[in-house]
């Protein structure tokens, strides 16, 4: 099986019981979320093994990520525990239309305390792939080094590396992004962006600019109920979108990241990437919660009309 690595926050999520903004919301369901951990699952439930480093709170809420992780088959052997700082929450509003607003209490991040010199050597030694997002950048200011430490390590054994830049405007500048992704796109093979989040990042610069200016092998644009583009150095493939009814779009981006890597990994064509990342992410924006609608394989063979589903 291959075996991807990621490094980034967990949180403990509330999901609200209710639309419209949170000051009226009375409720709250507990989940659990965090971009990278989300793409952990979505590789794991597609049948590829997936190592999730991060750090966490030596907390109820730690321990429920932790339990949260392992059920779901995530390899946990680089997660820390701090008793220092608590694990982090966020509480998330959703909008009649699915779109989501997150209002986090994360500052200080555990991953404060998982300092370059904690990254173990080996951590990279049976990987297929590196999954660096820009959550993980934006959380705490040493985590570029951290990240850039597994950045030389997986060039050094030829691992490829996919970015995603999930840009969070509420943990930084965009100035400060770009100035920290800028050391990141030189090594990166893929780069999974949204369309909104690749226009903010490069101001007007076109995809053939920055594939050419950074070497990029595969540039995928996320583009929401229309779908996605990739393009290579050489063609450009679209996708459309599944027809869905959004009911939460936060984490479709990760488990759209997830089945592609799958995908790539797998040895697909690209045209078939795109149908499964599609199908990924629509399956995640039809239920509520950030990971809850990541899809097996079966489901997402089923979903996007490659095996027959069978209700009863
Ligand atoms: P990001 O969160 O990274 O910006 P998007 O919102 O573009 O990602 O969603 C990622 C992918 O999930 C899309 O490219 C698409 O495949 C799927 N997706 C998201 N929203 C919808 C939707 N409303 N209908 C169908 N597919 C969707
Ligand atoms: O991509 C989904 C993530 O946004 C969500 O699970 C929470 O990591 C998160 C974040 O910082 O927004």
């Amino acid at each position: 099986n291959k075996r991807i690595a990621t490094i980034g926050d967990a949180m403990v999520v509330f999901n609200p019981s209710k639309t419209g903004p949170l000051r009226f919301v009375p409720s709250f369901e507990r989940a659990v979320g965090g971009a990278e951990l989300n793409f952990a699952i979505g590789v794991t439930r597609l049948d590829m093994e997936a190592k999730w480093i991060s750090c966490i709170g030596d907390d109820e809420f730690g321990k429920l990520i932790y339990n949260f992780a392992r059920g779901e088959g995530i390899d946990v052997s680089h997660v820390l525990r701090t008793p220092h700082i608590p694990t982090s929450i966020y509480f998330k509003e959703i909008r009649e239309d699915g779109a989501g607003k997150s209002f986090y209490y994360r500052n200080p991040s555990p991953l404060l305390e998982l300092t370059e010199d904690r990254i173990d050597e080996s951590v990279l030694d049976d990987v297929d792939l590196l999954h660096i997002s820009g959550v993980y950048l934006a959380v705490c200011e040493h985590n570029i080094e951290v990240a850039l430490k597994l950045i030389a390590l997986a060039q050094a054994k030829n691992i490829p590396i996919s970015f995603d830049p999930n840009l969070r405007l509420k943990l930084w500048t965009i100035e400060d992004a770009r100035a920290v992704y800028e050391k990141v796109y030189p090594s990166i093979n893929l780069l999974l962006t949204g369309q909104d989040e690749f226009e903010l990042l490069f101001e007007g610069r076109t995809v053939k600019d920055v594939q050419e200016c950074y070497k990029i092998d595969e540039i995928i644009v996320k583009k929401g109920e229309q779908g996605a583009t990739v393009y290579t150095a050489t063609e450009q493939y679209d996708r459309k979108a599944f027809s869905i009814r959004a009911i939460d779009t936060v984490g479709a981006g990760d488990a759209f990241d997830a089945a592609y890597v799958y995908s790539y990994l797998n040895g697909d064509d690209i045209g078939e990437r795109l149908r499964l990342a599609n199908g990924a992410g629509a399956l995640v924006a039809t239920i509520k919660g950030d990971n809850e609608g990541l899809p097996s394989l079966q489901e997402l063979r089923q979903f996007i009309g490659d095996e027959k589903l069978i209700e009863r």
